[in-house]
């Protein structure tokens, strides 16, 4: 009889224990939000998302000796929110090093993916409490003071991407980037893959194209960007970017989730005085799945609280994967002051944390302007690299075709109007639609 009596104490307990980390009644203060999105693995979504909450914090597959000491409960994850496959948790700030963006992500977007108790899950969105956005500090630029350092206060930077990506010698390389700037492109920059090829090494490419960026500053009377790629292992990287500051450059760019956020995060430390371009190549390995992964939000997140001061972000409408509501979304995030909550979506007040700059890339041509400054405003840089040095007749055209498109937007004259009178426009129309 005793027997039966302690087995039955110990389930009693084992079933008090099993949503131990769910507390619908709990009010996060200054915890850090995560919204999840969970398909349970045939169980519960309670059970799953307790089971979230318990890896991602303090617990583990079993309750372990020291689990319930009350200084480690005080500090463990709560679930407070379940709406359908929605699942909010809130993670307080203790349990995370307060500058840490690799330490935070190891706990909130780790394990968990991999875990058999959930079929799919997906990190929808972050909101950083005060105690950790006090950790980091954001873009050294953002949207007004790139717009000081380029000399534009308010319409769309236009860019380019020196195409093709890889195998130009250096020399082409600059005369392909002087000839985009001549012809109206504000910024140039290397492609995500290349960094220092023997075909275009770094030292020289630099030197050389800062060069011509200088030289089409005097002839165009226009500040013109250099958005030189110095991504590479971390002590490299910073040697590449002390040599950009050096040479007079305005830009870095760094390939944030190829490099990593520790080197990003290095690279924001290193305070230089050199705005920060964030390319997200492999971003899709982690958001392209709507089910399972990390969203693009969390990754711009990030991005904006290390501080990069412009962020890729998609088009809606060229050659990648992304609905421009999607696109419009992501604008807002990283570009608000402040964040209002959605389904898919968490508040965010972002304090003194800058503005990062939207950056609209990937199959454009002149022909898409309309569409992406209808939708995403004036504070963008709009890079086409296909879309430029493509031009039937040449980079610089290409190039011209671009700002004349622009202009006819802020102008508000349809494009096959305007086009009537400029010829380099009225061409890529013809080739591109
Ligand atoms: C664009 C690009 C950019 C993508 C990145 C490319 O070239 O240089 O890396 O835009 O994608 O290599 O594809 P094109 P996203 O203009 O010739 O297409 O901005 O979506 O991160
Ligand atoms: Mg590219």
């Amino acid at each position: 009889m005793i027997w039966f009596i302690k087995i039955r104490e110990a389930k009693k307990e084992m079933t008090s224990q099993k949503f131990h980390f769910i507390d619908l009644k709990y009010k996060p203060r200054n915890d850090l939000i995560c919204l999840f999105k969970i398909q349970p693995n045939k169980i519960s979504m309670e059970k799953a998302a307790n089971t979230v909450a318990l890896e991602s914090s303090v617990g583990t597959w079993t309750d372990v000796e020291k689990g319930k000491e009350d200084y480690v409960e005080k500090i463990k994850a709560r679930v407070f929110s379940i709406k359908g496959n929605y699942v909010k948790i809130a993670y307080p700030s203790e349990l995370f090093e307060s500058n840490n963006a690799p330490n935070i992500l190891s706990s909130i977007a780790g394990n968990l993916f991999g875990m058999k108790a959930v079929r799919n899950i997906r990190l929808e969105d972050v909101s950083f409490p005060k105690q950790i956005l006090k950790g980091f500090r954001g873009p050294k630029f953002g949207i007004e003071g790139i717009r000081k350092i380029m000399k534009i206060p308010s319409r769309p930077l236009i860019g380019t991407i020196v195409k093709p990506k890889l195998g130009l010698n250096t020399m082409h390389h600059a005369q392909s980037a002087y000839e985009s700037w001549i012809g109206g492109c504000d910024i140039v920059k290397d492609d995500e893959n290349l960094s220092s090829q023997k075909f275009n090494e770094f030292k020289e490419r630099i030197a050389r194209t800062l060069e011509k960026s200088y030289m089409a500053e005097e002839k165009t009377g226009e500040k013109k960007g250099y958005l030189v790629n110095v991504t590479a292992e971390t002590n490299e990287m910073i040697k590449r970017a002390q040599l950009v500051q050096d040479l007079g450059g305005k830009y870095v760019m760094i390939d944030i989730l190829t490099s990593g956020w520790a080197a990003l995060q290095t690279l924001r430390q290193a305070n230089f005085k050199l705005a920060i371009h964030a390319h997200r190549a492999m971003h899709a390995a982690f958001d392209r799945n709507p089910n399972h992964g990390i969203s693009m939000m969390v990754i711009a997140d990030f991005a904006r609280l290390i501080g990069v001061d412009q962020l890729h972000i998609g088009t809606g409408i060229g050659k990648l994967e992304g609905s421009i509501k999607d696109i419009e979304e992501l604008e807002e995030e990283i570009e608000n002051k402040n964040i209002k909550a959605a389904k898919n979506r968490l508040e965010q007040k972002w304090g003194n944390i800058k503005s990062v700059l939207a950056v609209s890339s990937g199959g454009l041509h002149p022909g898409h302007i309309p569409f992406l400054v209808k939708h995403l405003g004036k504070d963008l840089v709009i890079q086409a690299g296909g879309g430029i040095h493509g031009h039937p007749f040449g980079t610089e055209a290409g190039a011209i075709a671009m700002r004349q498109s622009l202009d006819a937007v802020l102008k508000k004259i349809p494009l096959k109007e305007y086009a009537k009178t400029h010829v380099e426009l009225e061409e890529a129309l013809r080739v591109w639609g």
